[in-house]
């Protein structure tokens, strides 16, 4: 199965969001899943630009919006896979309640947040998870107030299935063959550094080290919290290494599978039944 499109790409020369795409497009090209079984929601900014370049089913939504339209899919038809792309900027300022609820929700969906720690596409502005002292032209005495950590907020907030790569190829592709296994919410944030606004944030590249080759057992909630304290999106531009992996993974009850009427449906969903 061949997902590409002919669109021509609009992101910025050596934007990390092609590392992304080419790792999305191998996962579930591979997935053994047919195209009218998977579904793709993006927000708006420059990650959302990948609805574009992937020949699937779905919708650009709106800014901040993309978990609550994944949820409606998954209750319109719990059969598809449902993929959901959004920035930092969506999934942790605009869309942040959805985000947390989704993670408490357990609906099982995949949630990826592209985090280059700034809103790009709007040129630069700081975002909840924007270290002290960014400037740019909105903030022109820089970032007062500290970064969200949202690997954090996500084991805090329920998710059963939490997860951080850098924007590599191979990390992507993984960690959505293993999100694809889960079920439940999968949040995977990717640090994907913006080029233009936030470059510095290219070092992260040779800052991370694996969570799974070093041993840290993602079924233990209180080591996954105490790994998560390691990096804190402030310290950009220190040695601190930053893990990046499967932090926690557990079964827990998925919310449409306590609904029996939605287990009663077939491959069309809703569509297919007779009323
Ligand atoms: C409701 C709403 N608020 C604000 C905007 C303006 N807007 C468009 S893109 C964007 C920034 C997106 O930043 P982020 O989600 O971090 O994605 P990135 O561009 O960094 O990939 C904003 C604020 C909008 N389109 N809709």
């Amino acid at each position: 199965m061949n997902i590409s499109t002919n669109v021509k790409s609009t992101w910025c020369p050596g934007c990390p969001n092609f590392m992304i795409l080419a790792g999305v497009k191998k996962a579930l090209e591979n997935s053994g899943k047919k195209q009218n079984e998977m579904v793709i929601v993006s927000g708006i900014g420059c990650h959302a630009k990948i609805f574009d370049y992937l020949n699937l089913p779905g919708l650009n939504s709106l800014h901040g919006r993309v978990p609550p339209v994944c949820f409606g899919l998954k209750m319109g038809n719990p059969n598809l896979s449902v993929l959901g792309f959004s920035g930092d900027g969506d999934a942790y300022a605009e869309g942040l309640e959805h985000t947390i609820h989704s993670a408490r929700y357990n609906s099982n969906w995949i949630y990826i947040v592209h985090n280059n720690q700034v809103f790009s596409l709007t040129t630069g502005q700081p975002t909840p998870t924007t270290e002290i002292g960014y400037k740019d032209k909105t903030t022109p005495l820089g970032v007062k107030t500290f970064p969200l950590n949202p690997i954090k907020l996500m084991l805090a907030s329920g998710a059963s299935f939490v997860a951080r790569v850098f924007a590599d190829i191979q990390q992507v592709e993984n960690v959505i063959k293993e999100a694809l296994k889960h079920k439940g919410f999968c949040f995977i944030e990717i640090l994907q550094p913006c080029l233009i606004f936030h470059p510095e944030t290219l070092k992260y590249k040779n800052k991370i080290y694996d969570l799974q080759k070093s041993g840290h057992k993602k079924q233990d909630f209180q080591a996954a919290m105490k790994k998560v304290e390691e990096f804190d999106y402030n310290e950009i531009k220190s040695d601190t290494k930053i893990p990046v992996g499967i932090f926690y993974q557990v079964q827990k009850p998925i919310f449409e599978e306590q609904f029996p009427q939605l287990q009663k449906l077939g491959p069309l969903g809703w569509k297919g039944i007779k009323r």
